[in-house]
């Protein structure tokens, strides 16, 4: 045996954390874990293909391993998952590692799956144990589509747990993967949550004067349906100054643009593309607004809310546990555009309700969401785990 010491006597824990580099929620998710784990004396390591956008300009004590790969002319596309396995094997072999959370079922839970099966036939060092955390597409999109959902669900029996980040997705997961007696039933949810001190409410007034404004963030992919988001804020807004500002890129970015020049309000909708200061953008807004046709939770929400910022949303998905409608925000139908007006009319051009709504935000966004309480929950899980398990094999 090449460890003379036990690690989780100490309680300080070898993780590996894998996830996509995305602007997009599950690596924001993933990333902040891994900044908060390292803060409390644990050794993180960050396998992704590239460096997430969260972590570019950040001094935590993450070490981040970027597997890209070997891009061979007889590959139709680089398999960075394979770079990522053998990246966590050479991490594995060297110093070993007590957990790996792979966030996304597709592809990280199928490295984390092959890497621990390597682990267990090296049979040098303890294999990790395995925590998957299903986000949202990996489950309702991708993962359950014919040509992924056998492997996704084989992921999901393998994992020593799963979690997922609303009750809406635990019970799609529980209704589309579960085989009963099999473990995928078990599946913790474990809300998102949301660092409260960065994002804070603006400091005095902040709101714009004189133009009411709406924000909203997202990747601009389909599922947010931004162009919908245009008609239905050109509807509340016709014929005032208000303006939308639009944060992210992504595929249906020129669609938006596009849409904004048709309804004739391209004057009042600013594109700011990816930007790392969210807060000072979110703080100041009257309202966020977010208009998904499917959405598991809605981090971008979340983050609005800590801000002070009330949320107008579709009721999709796990929206709902994010949302309190009527108290920290106002939902609608998924396709009832002139409801979702009629919210944000009543929000942006109302600055008291507004700021209402915000502060009603804010407290849920401390009291439910905070940073602090939602890593801990991981920590529970990656220690009982551990507990469960026999030192220094499994
Ligand atoms: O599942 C996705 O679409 C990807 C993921 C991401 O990386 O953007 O978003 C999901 O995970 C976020 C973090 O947990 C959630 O806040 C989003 O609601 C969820 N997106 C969807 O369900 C569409």
């Amino acid at each position: 045996m090449t460890q003379s010491t036990n690690p989780r006597a100490h309680g300080v824990l070898k993780i590996g954390i894998l996830c996509h580099p995305t602007y997009g929620g599950s690596g924001v998710v993933a990333s902040e874990l891994a900044l908060t784990l390292a803060e409390r004396g644990h050794k993180v390591h960050l396998f992704s293909h590239a460096v997430p956008p969260r972590l570019a300009h950040v001094t935590g004590q993450v070490e981040m391993h970027i597997a890209q790969g070997f891009p061979y002319p007889l590959f139709h596309s680089t398999p960075h998952d394979l770079a990522i396995t053998s990246t966590i094997l050479n991490i594995q072999r060297e110093s070993g590692l007590d957990i790996l959370h792979a966030h996304y079922a597709l592809p990280h839970a199928v490295s984390a799956y092959l890497a621990r099966s390597a682990a267990i036939a090296d049979r040098a060092r303890r294999a990790p144990k395995i925590v998957t955390t299903l986000h949202g597409t990996d489950i309702t999109l991708v993962g359950n589509d014919p040509s992924y959902a056998p492997l996704t669900q084989f992921v999901i029996e393998q994992s020593d747990a799963v979690t997922a980040v609303s009750e809406n997705l635990a019970r799609r997961t529980r209704e589309n993967f579960c085989r009963e007696p099999l473990k995928t039933c078990a599946i913790e949810v474990i809300p998102n949550g949301v660092d409260t001190d960065l994002f804070h409410p603006a400091a005095g007034e902040g709101r714009d004067p004189i133009a009411p404004t709406a924000v909203h963030v997202s990747n601009f992919r389909e599922v947010k349906r931004v162009p919908w988001l245009l008609e239905a804020f050109a509807r509340a807004s016709v014929g005032t100054n208000a303006k939308l500002q639009l944060v992210g890129d992504g595929p249906e970015q020129p669609a938006a643009r596009a849409k904004a020049r048709e309804l004739g309000i391209e004057a009042r909708v600013e594109f700011l593309g990816e930007r790392d200061r969210l807060p000072e953008i979110l703080a100041p807004a009257d309202v966020f607004l977010l208009t998904s046709s499917d959405e598991s939770f809605g981090l971008s929400a979340l983050e609005a809310m800590s801000c002070g910022t009330a949320v107008v949303a579709t009721a999709v998905g796990g929206v709902g546990e994010v949302v309190d409608d009527g108290i920290n925000g106002l939902l609608s139908g998924v396709d009832d555009k002139d409801a979702f007006a009629a919210n944000v009319v009543s929000l942006l051009f109302d600055r008291r309700r507004a700021k209402q709504m915000g502060a009603a935000a804010r407290h849920s966004a401390e009291t439910k969401f905070a940073r602090g309480t939602i890593v801990q929950r991981y920590e529970d899980v990656y220690m009982r785990l551990l507990l469960d398990s026999a030192w220094p094999f499994p």
